[in-house]
Parts: C-alpha cells; sequence; structure tokens
C-alpha cells in the first residue's frame, strides 16, 4: 500500500507531530544505578545535581526534545530538601528545567510495612509530611507534576487487611491533592509486584483510576509501560484513560519479563506505536495534558547513549504513529474492512521514517544523526575523565 511518505501532507504531519513531542529524561538513568545484586559503576556517570542537569543538557540539545529532567527527591535533593535558587541557576546554566517530581516512599527503614498504606498513623504522618514537601518542592520550582509510585504492599496472605490500607491510602492522598497549587497535578502510578510479591496496595490501573478520582480532579493516572503483567493490552488501558479524561502520563521503557527499564522500543516498537497512535486519535487539547516521560536505568548501556537512543527512537516512533491515515482507518473500522483497517495501521508502522525525521532535524538546526553526534562531541569521554575520580571503584556483589 502506498501511504505517499514523500508527499508533503506526509511531510507535514510528521513535522508538526515532531515538534511537538516532548520527552522528559529521569535524572536516575544518568546516575549509578544497578541491579538487586549489584552496582557495575561508569566512570561518566553523574553523581551530583549539576552533573544531571548536564547531561540532560546534552539530550536535549542533539534531540530537541527533552527539555525537562524528572527529579527524584531523595536522589538529588540532599535531605529531601530544595534549594532552590541553586536549582534555578542549574536550570539556566544548562536550558532545561525541573520536571516531575518523584517523592521516595520506599527507600526509608521506617517503610518495611508501608509509607501510605502502613498500619502505623505516625508513619502515614512521615509519608505525608514528605508527600506534602515534594508538592512544596514542585510549586517553587514551577513544576507541574509530583509523580507517586507507592511501593507498598505485603508479601504473605492474611498479614495485612488489604481493605484498611485502601482507606489510609485515600486519607493521605486526599491530603495531598488538597495541598497542590494552581496548575500543579499529582500523577497516581500503579505497579503489579516488587517490591512486594503477594499484594501490592496500587497494583493497577483501577486502583490507581479510583484512588485518583477519590483524591480530587487534579489526580490522574500515571502509566509506566514496564508495570503490567506479560500480554496486558497496555494501548486499551491508555484508550480507557483517554476516554476518562484521567490519563496523566507516561513513564516509557521497555521489558522482556518484568519491570526491566530496557530502553523504549527495544524489543517491542509496535506497542509504543500502538500507544502513539491512541494519543494521537484524541484532540490536541487532550494530548497536551499528558506528560510522556523515560523512567529507565542503563546498567550496561552508556547511559547519556542509551537516553539519546531512547529519545531518537521515541521520536521515529512518533513519526510513524502520525503517519496513520487516521480518517481513512475510521472508514475502514467503521465498514469492518479487517484486512485493509489493519494494512492501513501497520502500513505506517512498516514505513523507513528516519529520512523524514533526519529532514526535520535538519530544519530545525538540530544534528541530522543524534547518536553520531554525541560520539563525534567527545562528551562521554570528557565527563568520564572529569568525574571518574569519584566513579573509579567497580562493585559487584552477590546480595
Ligand atoms: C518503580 C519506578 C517508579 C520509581 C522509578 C525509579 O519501579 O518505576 O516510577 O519512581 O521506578
Ligand atoms: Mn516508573
Ligand atoms: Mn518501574
Amino acid at each position: 500500500m502506498d501511504l505517499g511518505i514523500a508527499t508533503n501532507a506526509a511531510r507535514d504531519r510528521v513535522w508538526t507531530a515532531l515538534d511537538a513531542f516532548r520527552i522528559e529524561v529521569p535524572s536516575w538513568g544518568f546516575a549509578n544505578t544497578g541491579t538487586r545484586f549489584g552496582k557495575f559503576v561508569q566512570g561518566g556517570a553523574a553523581t551530583t545535581i549539576e552533573e544531571k542537569f548536564a547531561d540532560a543538557a546534552q539530550v536535549n540539545a542533539l534531540t530537541g526534545a527533552s527539555p525537562t529532567v524528572a527529579l527524584h527527591v531523595l536522589w538529588d535533593l540532599p535531605g529531601g530538601r530544595a534549594d532552590v535558587p541553586a536549582i534555578q541557576a542549574l536550570e539556566k546554566k544548562y536550558g532545561v528545567k525541573s520536571g516531575s517530581i518523584n517523592p521516595n516512599l520506599f527507600q526509608d527503614a521506617e517503610y518495611k510495612y508501608g509509607s501510605i498504606a502502613n498500619p502505623s498513623a505516625e508513619i502515614r504522618g512521615n509519608a505525608l509530611a514528605h508527600l506534602l514537601d515534594s508538592v512544596e518542592i514542585g510549586r517553587a520550582l514551577g513544576s507541574q507534576d509530583v509523580s507517586m509510585w507507592i511501593a507498598d504492599g505485603s508479601n504473605y496472605p492474611g498479614t495485612q487487611s488489604i481493605r484498611r490500607r485502601i482507606g489510609w491510602m485515600e486519607e493521605v492522598l486526599g491530603e495531598t491533592h488538597a495541598a497542590l497549587g494552581e496548575g500543579q497535578r499529582m500523577l497516581v502510578e500503579y505497579k503489579p509486584f516488587e517490591p512486594a510479591f503477594y499484594h501490592t496496595d496500587i497494583a493497577d490501573w483501577g486502583m490507581a483510576l479510583e484512588l485518583a478520582r477519590r483524591a480530587g480532579p487534579k489526580a490522574k493516572v500515571l502509566v509506566d509501560t514496564g508495570h503490567h503483567y506479560q500480554g496486558t493490552n497496555i494501548e486499551q488501558i491508555v484508550a480507557w484513560l483517554l476516554h476518562l479524561g484521567a490519563l496523566g502520563g507516561f513513564h516509557f521503557n521497555d521489558r522482556k519479563y518484568a519491570d526491566d527499564d530496557l530502553t523504549l522500543g527495544s524489543i517491542d516498537p509496535y506497542q509504543v506505536f500502538r500507544i502513539f497512535h491512541e494519543i494521537l486519535s484524541v484532540g490536541n487539547d487532550d494530548q497536551a495534558q499528558i506528560a510522556f516521560m523515560i523512567d529507565q536505568s542503563h546498567n550496561l548501556k552508556g547511559k547519556i547513549e542509551a537516553m539519546v537512543q531512547t529519545v531518537v527512537t521515541a521520536q521515529e516512533i512518533y513519526a510513524k504513529a502520525a503517519l496513520v491515515d487516521r480518517a481513512r482507518l475510521a472508514e475502514l473500522q467503521q465498514e469492518c474492512h479487517l484486512v485493509e483497517a489493519e494494512e492501513c495501521f501497520r502500513g505506517a508502522f512498516w514505513q523507513d521514517v528516519r529520512p523524514l525525521v533526519r529532514e526535520w532535524r535538519e530544519a530545525r538546526g538540530l544534528p541530522s544523526e543524534p547518536l553520531k553526534a554525541l560520539r563525534d562531541s567527545g562528551y562521554v569521554e570528557k565527563i568520564t575523565q572529569e568525574r571518574n575520580s569519584q566513579n573509579a571503584r567497580s562493585e559487584f556483589r552477590y546480595a
């Protein structure tokens, strides 16, 4: 089937889509992270918030698509406190802004039996205080979203009251919502298991949606693509959340087995295409409400290289999704012309959009080949030399 990829109309669709496409990078994607068995330390990994801003700025300069960096409160802000003028100075120096604020309710030993769903009122109070601090940090930095991943759950049947914990979560989330300022939102993320292996308090999109709905209108659902069971139809969840006006955003990554945090599209690019198609099918105003964020940690690939590769892949798949002739597809769906409809849909996926995307990059003054430009720039070698002394140790041990 001829999709007319070389036509002006196709070029316009792709360029319009790429001009609007933004995807946030995570500060933790530039830092040394590991597996549960140990860490492979990279000499060039970022260890300070300034280094994370510097690396994010590189990715943005090369791709033109990631002007914000997500901050993880306890990992990036010493003592969980934000030195707002200092962060604003970094934003100015590096030309990237603070993105979503990610509270951390999973690291402290007091959260062994949960944070906002802990049976102890005192511990729930501490969790709420951290959430309120995170809301305040977001407000002070002018960032829109507080992204909440709640790791709470239990490992053995009968050891916790699932229902009482729902009520406790409702209380804390309601109070957090009440503190949100004008233009702020809270995003409720779900995950079926890990670290809890029997029940997780916010295990799927239904639970996240209901908790968000009860918290208030500024609460939306965050879909992390790695947080589903095998075979889950994620684009159907996306379509439902869009229908309900409840989709806040995404944590994009890919997976083969569980929450693998692999680079986007590395295992199943067609799934990313199907998700992007759902988003491009709604009106522009609704699209603008959806935060695209990357949630990946790169243990083996070079961190900046992996991030550039991810953003480039996201742009390419978004461009493919922009090529779907949605008017024609709607007719074919209406007439139940199954094979033609499927071919219309996946025909766009099979197009090689890279020449078009390259043209767009050149027209926008961006490097035509971001990964090659990264290599040619020598940035990774430079930071590896500069940062190596702090990162020189390499650890690997079984837990
Ligand atoms: C949990 C998660 C969550 C965290 C991030 C580091 O698996 O996806 O979004 O904040 O990883
Ligand atoms: Mn996530
Ligand atoms: Mn995850």
